[in-house]
C-alpha cells in the first residue's frame, strides 16, 4: 500500500506591509480628488459621489488588519492605486515564476529534497500573469525538475483542488515527488479604487512538498502528515466575478478597465457559502470515520473572520478556541489559495502523532476543497 504525504511548505511574502490606516488614507485622498473632478456630474444625478473608506468597518467587518503587497508605493500612490511592475524580458525569470521558486526553496529545504527530485509541479492561483507558456514549466525548468508541470485556476479553492491533482497523479503512479504552488499577486487585480474592495486582498505566495511513500520504502526522516482524502465540490454563482479575458479586446461594447478587476456580492457570498462549508466538512469528516472531536485543527481559507468562526462553531458545537482555527488574515489579508496553507505553514505545531487536522479552502466559483491530514512523524 502507498500513502501521500506531505513533507515541507514554504511560504513567500513580500516586503511592503500595509495597514489598514495606510490604506484608508490613500483611498481617501483619491475619493475626495474623484468627487471633486466629477462634481458636475454628481450635482446633475449622472454620477453617485463616492463614499469614505473606515479602517474601523474593515476591521469588525472582515478581521483584516493589514496584507503584504508586491508593491507598496504604488498601491498607497492616490493618483496611481494599483502596483507598478517592471516588464520583464523574455529571458528574464517571470514575477510569478519568482515568488514560486522562493517559497519552493523553503518547503524543499524543509522536506530536505533538491529541485531535480521533484517530477510534478502543479501551479494553482486567482490570476495568472499568461496564459501559457505554464508558469508551473518555468519553475521546473529553474528548479532542475522533471517529469510533468502545469497551471490550474480555481480561485480561491486553487490550493486543494491542485493537492487533490497531485494525491491523485501520486497515487496513480505517475509521479513520485510533487510541488503544489499558490503564487497569488492579488494586488494585481484588487479594485484599490473603491471602498467596497480595496481591503480585502493581500499578495503572498505558498508552497507544500508531497511525496509518495510506498510499502518497504525506507521512509524519509522528518515531519510528515499523510494525506488521508481529498473531496471537491463546485456550485455556479455569479457573486464573485473576475471578468479579465482574452476576449475584452474584443468585446463590443468595450468594458471600462474597472469592470475586470475583482467584484463581489460580499455579504450574499458569507451568507450563502458559510454553511456549505460547514455541511462539506461536516459530511467529509463523517465518510472518513474522524470524529469532529479528533480533528486538532481547522487550516480554514483565510477571507472573512466572521465566516471562519461560524464554520468551525457550526461543526465543532462550541465556539473554537483560537488555536484550533488559527487566523492569519489579521496580518495577511485574504491571500486568496495561499490563506489556508499560510495557516498550515505557520499554525501546525503542538499537534501529537497520529492526531488530525482539516486543510480547506472555498470562494469563487462557488468552489470548496477539503482534505484531511493525520500527522505521521514528528
Ligand atoms: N469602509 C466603510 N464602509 C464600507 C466599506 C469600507 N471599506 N466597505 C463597504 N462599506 C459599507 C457598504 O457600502 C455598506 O454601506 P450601506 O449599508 O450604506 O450600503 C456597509 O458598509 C455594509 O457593507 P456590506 O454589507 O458589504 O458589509 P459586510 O458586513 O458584508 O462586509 C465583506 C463586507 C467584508 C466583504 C464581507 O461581506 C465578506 O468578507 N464576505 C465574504 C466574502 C468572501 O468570502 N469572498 C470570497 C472572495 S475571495 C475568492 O473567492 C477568490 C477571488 C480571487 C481573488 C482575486 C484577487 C483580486
Amino acid at each position: 500500500m502507498s500513502r501521500v504525504v506531505v513533507r515541507g511548505t514554504g511560504l513567500f511574502t513580500p516586503e511592503g506591509g500595509v495597514t489598514n490606516d495606510e490604506l484608508v488614507e490613500s483611498l481617501t485622498t483619491a475619493t475626495l480628488h474623484w468627487n471633486e473632478a466629477n462634481a458636475g456630474a454628481i450635482a446633475r444625478g449622472e454620477l453617485a459621489a463616492r463614499d469614505l473608506p473606515s479602517a474601523k468597518f474593515i476591521v469588525r467587518a472582515s478581521g483584516v488588519g493589514h496584507r503584504y503587497v508586491i508593491d507598496k508605493q504604488g498601491v498607497l500612490d492616490p493618483t496611481r492605486l494599483r502596483p507598478r511592475i517592471r516588464r520583464r524580458g523574455e529571458e528574464e525569470l517571470s514575477l510569478q515564476a519568482e515568488i514560486c521558486l522562493s517559497a519552493a526553496r523553503e518547503a524543499l529545504a524543509q522536506a530536505g529534497r533538491s529541485g531535480d527530485e521533484i517530477d510534478a509541479i502543479v501551479v494553482g492561483c486567482s490570476n495568472l500573469q499568461r496564459p501559457y507558456p505554464a508558469i508551473a514549466i518555468e519553475v521546473q525548468a529553474a528548479l532542475g525538475a522533471g517529469g510533468f508541470a502545469f497551471d490550474m485556476n480555481v480561485a480561491c479553492s486553487s490550493a486543494t483542488f491542485a493537492l487533490q491533482n497531485v494525491v491523485d497523479a501520486l497515487r496513480g503512479g505517475h509521479a513520485r515527488r510533487a510541488l503544489v504552488l499558490n503564487p497569488e499577486l492579488t494586488s494585481g487585480h484588487t479594485n484599490f479604487e473603491l471602498r467596497e474592495f480595496h481591503f480585502i486582498f493581500g499578495d503572498a505566495c505558498t508552497a507544500i512538498v508531497l511525496e509518495r511513500e510506498d510499502e518497504g520504502d525506507e521512509p524519509a526522516v522528518g515531519e510528515a502528515w499523510e494525506i488521508l482524502d481529498t473531496r471537491l465540490v463546485t456550485r455556479f454563482s455569479n457573486n464573485i466575478r473576475n471578468d479579465a479575458g482574452f476576449l475584452n479586446p474584443c468585446e463590443e461594447p468595450a468594458r471600462a478597465p474597472h469592470e475586470l478587476l475583482f467584484r463581489q456580492n460580499g455579504r450574499q457570498v458569507a451568507t450563502e457559502v458559510s454553511p456549505m462549508v460547514a455541511e462539506h466538512l461536516r459530511k467529509h469528516l463523517a465518510d472518513a470515520g474522524i470524529p469532529i472531536d479528533r480533528v486538532r485543527r481547522l487550516w480554514l481559507h483565510q477571507a472573512n473572520l466572521g465566516m471562519n468562526r461560524a464554520i468551525a462553531k457550526t461543526l465543532l458545537g462550541r465556539d473554537a478556541l483560537p488555536e484550533e482555527a488559527p487566523v492569519i488574515l489579521d496580518e495577511y489579508a485574504n491571500t486568496s489559495s495561499a490563506g489556508s496553507v499560510i495557516a498550515f505553514h505557520r499554525h501546525r505545531g503542538g499537534i501529537d502523532v497520529g492526531e488530525c487536522a482539516v486543510l480547506c479552502s472555498f470562494g469563487a466559483g462557488y468552489s470548496i476543497g477539503s482534505v484531511l491530514l493525520r500527522k505521521l512523524r514528528a
